[in-house]
């Protein structure tokens, strides 16, 4: 071998070491000590040298999890030790008896000690190493023979192709849990959703469905994780005297053991384990569907043996279920505040995570379409943790022969206004807007907004009050109220009723924009409201427009005027319309199109503190004149208004020769401009 060979080979290990311990770091501990960047250097360089030096490439090179032709075999292997099973304990009781059982045969007087791990809702498997190198993978099967993974296995960062250290036995085999986290569970089944491809049940079956993948690229890009439980050593050499002392050095080896396991001695103590690990199930990344207690004294265990291929030193004891089997009696639709339309499955309770269900949410008519889900059908019910139940799956062997498909109801079920359902958008929404008692409490606060009519003094707590006393069902009884009604109202003062009423009172005479904003129409906000103002005049015109005269405005695109007409469309919204002019609301026509607009087709820029005046009040003034009020500069800025303590934009301005105006400069070019 050359030098410059040497010199290779010595670097091509280096960088092993290297992006193996952050590897570690990273995927076992949690504790990544090299940013990302750093990391993709490494392994770029390695990746390089091995290409030009294809001599020098290993099996358990970092590069090499995805081995480059290698698909799983998923041949047969019999287990050289047989992967026991567990029993289960699925109470108190049934966990007493099992610590009993192990004082009997023991004839111990003493209380027992036992490790508690959490048990990982994913599948077992054995991972061979020889002289420290990973060489073989399998899932646990029936006990006795399982399937060759190897290749697959390979892929999962958390595995250790090498050993870390050394001291340890030749043939070492260990065993552990493959499991999907939480949020890469999400996230997976939220990218099949979104490719209309079918989804998985729970983390465990995502899991096991990526590890039966023919491919190994494609479990690659499965977020799997390994956890170690155990360790077997098929030839003499010094075991630790304890369960958990194995664990601890299966640890050293590079391999993730869970941070959440514990000691306890005596029964009680594994009662108050199990009651701590429940409190904390919804918490945990992963998803665990127990806790397993082992008898930490390893000649104890042999003392023990086992019957019926389960250990009688262990013993899984059971959370409450978070999937099950329920029919679904019907389907309703519900109305949110913001008027989507909402199927929800009414079920025959079921008991699930913990808790009586008898409602599921749907989502939205595609999440029907993509479950296939009908009335009648038998389905699987998912509650984890806090999260509102889910329909994950229907089971279509039980579908009887009575079974109707979910319709989307033409009109809303609260106020019979019609449905829309937008083409592209998942959400069927109610039209009724103002008018739906669904939709009432949302649409007066957005009336009384600041931006909308202004209303000072009409918070939440008071919309809430009247609505529930039945006294303003549309934003136009606001203007009907009478002092004795507010006064009659708990907690309302003379004084502060008699100022709400003055605020309703001052908001009469909105300018046209605004009373377009007020109105709610969904997407039309505050640039849309004024653009159609300033290009309609009146509210009689926009009401009559078409889709293609409202296309006619700027930022009006065929979605917005599809909203827009089906807002005017409904009888009840012109009611409301017709009810607030009677009750004296007057819009004023929009007159900003006949006055002068000189900085018409030029766009500003407002940064730093005003002291005289709003930002808000500034840009109103602006845009009266024709400007556009952006919040970014660029060379197309037109002039930028520097208040106090004006930063980054201020000087990207200067950079680029953008015209600033002082504040004082801002209020006299103002001034020379008002009418
Ligand atoms: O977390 C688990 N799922 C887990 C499974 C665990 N923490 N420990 C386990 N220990 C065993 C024995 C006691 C037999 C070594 C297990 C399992 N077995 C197991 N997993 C699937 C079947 C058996």
């Amino acid at each position: 071998m050359s030098t410059t060979d040497r010199e290779t080979a010595n670097r091509v290990e280096q960088l092993r070491q290297a992006i193996n311990e952050h590897n570690y770091r990273y995927y076992v501990l949690d504790d990544p000590q090299v940013p990302d960047a750093e990391y993709d250097r490494l392994f770029r360089e390695l990746q390089a040298l091995e290409a030009s030096h294809p001599e020098l490439v290993t099996d358990d090179s970092p590069t090499r999890r995805v081995g480059a032709n290698a698909e799983t075999s998923f041949e047969e292997v019999i287990h050289r030790i047989p992967m026991l099973s567990l029993d289960n304990a699925f109470s108190d009781e049934e966990l007493q008896d099992f610590d009993r059982r192990i004082r009997d045969r023991l004839k111990a007087d003493d209380p027992i000690e036992y490790v508690c791990e959490p048990k990982l809702d994913g599948l077992a498997v054995s991972l061979h190493y020889e002289q420290g190198i990973l060489t073989r993978a399998a899932t646990r099967g029936d006990g006795y023979a399982g399937e060759d993974i190897t290749a697959n296995i390979r892929t999962i960062p958390s595995v250790p192709l090498k050993l870390r250290g050394s001291g340890f036995p030749d043939l070492v085999e260990v065993r552990g849990e493959v499991y999907m986290p939480k949020a890469g569970f999400e996230r997976l089944n939220q990218t099949l959703a979104n490719k209309g491809e079918k989804t998985f049940v729970n983390p465990r079956n995502a899991a096991a469905g990526s590890l039966r993948q023919k491919k190994p690229s494609v479990t690659a890009r499965r977020p799997l994780e390994m956890c170690a439980y155990s360790v077997a050593v098929t030839e003499e050499s010094v075991l630790p005297e304890t369960h958990w002392d194995s664990l601890q050095q299966v640890s050293d080896w590079g391999f993730r053991i869970n941070p959440e396991m514990r000691k306890a001695t005596g029964v009680d103590e594994c009662l108050a384990a199990y009651r701590e690990l429940m409190d904390k199930r919804a918490e945990l990344p992963y998803e665990i569907d127990g806790i397993v207690f082992k008898v930490n004294r390893l000649e104890l265990q042999n003392a023990l043996g086992f019957v019926s291929r389960a250990p009688r030193w262990a013993i899984a004891h059971k959370f409450p279920a978070q999937e099950e089997l329920t029919v679904i009696e019907d389907v309703e639709f519900q109305v949110g505040r913001t008027g989507a339309v909402t199927p929800v499955a009414r079920l025959k309770p079921v008991f699930v995570g913990g808790v009586t269900v008898s409602n599921a949410t749907l989502h939205n008519m595609d999440e029907i379409h993509r479950l296939g889900v009908r009335i009648g059908d038998t389905v699987f019910i998912r509650r984890a943790g806090d999260v509102i139940p889910q329909v994950v799956k229907v089971v279509l062997e039980k579908r009887p022969d009575s079974a109707r498909e979910v319709e989307l109801p033409a009109t809303c079920p609260v106020c019979d206004s019609d449905v829309i359902q937008i083409e592209g958008e998942a959400v069927a929404r109610c039209s009724g807007g103002l008018f739906c008692p669904a939709q009432r409490k949302e649409a007066i606060r957005h009336y009384a907004s600041r931006k909308a009519l202004d209303i000072e003094g009409l918070g939440d707590k008071w919309i809430e009050l009247l609505v529930d006393k039945g006294m303003v069902k549309t934003v136009a009884d606001l203007y009907g109220l009478s002092k004795e009604d507010l006064t009659g109202l708990q907690r309302m003062g003379d004084k502060s009723a008699s100022n709400l009423l003055a605020a309703i009172d001052k908001s009469r005479q909105p300018v046209l924009w605004r009373f377009i904003y007020a109105l709610g129409i969904r997407e039309v906000g505050e640039a849309t409201a004024k653009a159609l103002a300033s290009h309609f005049g009146t509210l009689e015109a926009i009401a009559e427009a078409d889709e293609e005269a409202l296309q006619q405005v700027p930022d009006v695109g065929p979605i917005v005027a599809g909203h827009i007409c089906s807002f005017f469309d409904q009888p009840h919204n012109q009611e409301t319309i017709d009810a607030l002019r009677t009750a004296g609301v007057q819009w004023q026509t929009e007159t900003i199109t006949a006055e002068p607009k000189p900085l018409l087709g030029e766009t500003w820029v407002l940064t730093g503190a005003l002291s005289g005046m709003t930002r808000d009040e500034a840009k109103e003034r602006l845009e009266q004149l024709g400007a556009k009020v952006a919040g970014s500069v660029s060379k197309k800025t037109a002039c930028v208004v520097a208040g106090e303590a004006a930063g980054s934009k201020l000087t990207k301005a200067e950079s680029l020769g953008v015209k600033v105006l002082t504040e004082e400069a801002f209020v006299a070019f103002l001034e020379s401009h008002s009418a």
